[in-house]
């Protein structure tokens, strides 16, 4: 269970139902209104993404996906950053060999695995793997202030986390080149317009629309969220013939719901449908 929000404040705690609570250090977690919040909050060095905060970030979403109390989720950082990166003062001075054994990227690859959607609500620099772990949020909503790219190439390296990947299938292969190559980044209404972002909005504005649009997915019945996150993603990851043929399964599946029933009787006798999640 994510311990429960008291009062306004958020909290920085983790308590399993056992009784144990775990200190988050580098993130802030909180609940509202079934929406799990995580905070990303490093901001003596930008957000930057070390081993520790990853696996607080993993530890965090994987406990919302776990808590049947809780429908969607909210990732954000503060308003002047995001996250700046993967922590460049922790790779330094690592070996391949040291890269390989710390398996870092098996953290990125279990953010994936979350069932719950994902929105990022992003403020200020999303860099490096920032902006890859923005990239595996399923809807973004950006500030005004937002600013995404791929800098490693500045210092050496390339991205590691999914960045020549994803940004090159979401805005296409000739300006994520450009950025890749470059080091140079894009502005939130750029981002806005290649479809990395769903929508800009001013920065006072940022948590407001997330948590609202995170309240109508919440709002919907979540069998079918699941299964429809799945079917979208999907069309990332195969052939059209393949990803048809499983978003039909799907689609066929929810009929073995409680919901489906729920959801077309309500609208036959014209009233809300109640959703069990069943
Ligand atoms: N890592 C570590 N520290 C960072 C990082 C980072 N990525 N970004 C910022 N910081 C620190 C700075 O060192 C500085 O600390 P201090 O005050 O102690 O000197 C503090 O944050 C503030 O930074 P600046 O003084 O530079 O602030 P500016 O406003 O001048 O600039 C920038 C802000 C533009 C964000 C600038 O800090 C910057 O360019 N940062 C680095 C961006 C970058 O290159 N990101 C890519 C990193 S490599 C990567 O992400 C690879 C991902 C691979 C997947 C991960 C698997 C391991």
């Amino acid at each position: 269970m994510i311990s429960r929000k008291t009062g306004s404040s958020p909290e920085s705690g983790f308590s399993s139902q056992d009784g144990i609570v775990v200190k988050y250090q580098h993130i802030i977690v909180s609940v509202e209104d079934r929406i799990g919040i995580l905070r990303m909050n490093r901001p003596s060095v930008f957000n930057a993404l070390n081993r520790e905060s990853m696996e607080e970030i993993v530890h965090a979403l994987e406990a919302f996906d776990a808590d049947d109390s809780i429908f969607c989720v909210v990732i954000t950082g503060s308003d002047k950053v995001w996250a700046a990166g993967a922590d460049i003062t922790e790779m330094a001075d690592a070996s391949a060999i040291d890269m390989v054994r710390r398996n870092q990227f098996s953290k990125w690859g279990r953010i994936k695995r979350i069932h719950k959607p994902m929105i990022g609500a992003v403020s200020g620099y999303a860099l490096g793997g920032g902006c890859e772990l923005a990239m595996l949020c399923d809807i973004l909503i950006a500030s005004e202030t937002a600013t995404f790219g791929q800098p490693e190439i500045r210092v050496g390296v390339i991205p590691g986390a999914g960045g020549t990947q994803r940004l090159t299938r979401i805005i296409g292969k000739s300006r994520a080149m450009e950025l890749v190559l470059t080091g140079e980044t894009m502005s939130a209404d750029e981002a806005y317009l290649r479809g990395l972002v769903s929508r800009v909005v001013p920065v006072e504005a940022l948590m407001g629309e997330a948590m609202a649009l995170a309240r109508r997915i919440a709002s919907q019945p979540p069998l079918a969220v699941r299964l429809a996150k799945e079917s979208v993603l999907k069309a990332y990851e195969t052939s059209l013939s393949e990803g048809l043929e499983f978003e039909r399964k799907n689609f066929c599946l929810l009929f073995a719901s409680e919901d489906q029933k729920e959801g077309m009787k309500a609208f036959g006798e014209k009233r809300d449908p109640r959703w069990r999640g069943k």
